[in-house]
């Protein structure tokens, strides 16, 4: 079982640029515009691999250049460490 954030990893939210919280449920979300569906796709080429990496998969869509991420831990029912971090990584390939 993956523990839910803490008040500290909740604190930690904060700092990701770009995330929200995703009304209704405990989630974050980030929509990425990219210059055209090439972009966007390698993007998500490259999230992908950071997700098969760290065992923790987004929820996603793309509409030709826009991709729309949402994190949560099903595993734990919401928001955990696991999203703080893949989203943290994903914010370093952008
Ligand atoms: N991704 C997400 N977003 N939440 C999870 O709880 C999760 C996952 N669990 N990827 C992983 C896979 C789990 O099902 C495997 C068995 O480790």
């Amino acid at each position: 079982m993956v523990e839910k954030l803490d008040a500290a990893g909740r604190a930690k939210l904060a700092e990701l640029s770009g995330w929200r919280l995703v009304e209704g449920r405990d989630a974050i979300r980030r929509d990425f515009r990219f210059a055209s569906f090439s972009e966007a796709w390698g993007f998500m080429t490259r999230v992908a691999l950071l997700a098969e990496a760290q065992d923790h998969h987004p929820e996603w869509s793309n509409v030709y250049n826009r991709v729309e991420i949402v994190l949560s831990t099903h595993d734990a029912g919401g928001l955990s460490a696991r999203d703080l971090r893949l989203a943290a990584d994903i914010d370093r390939l952008v």
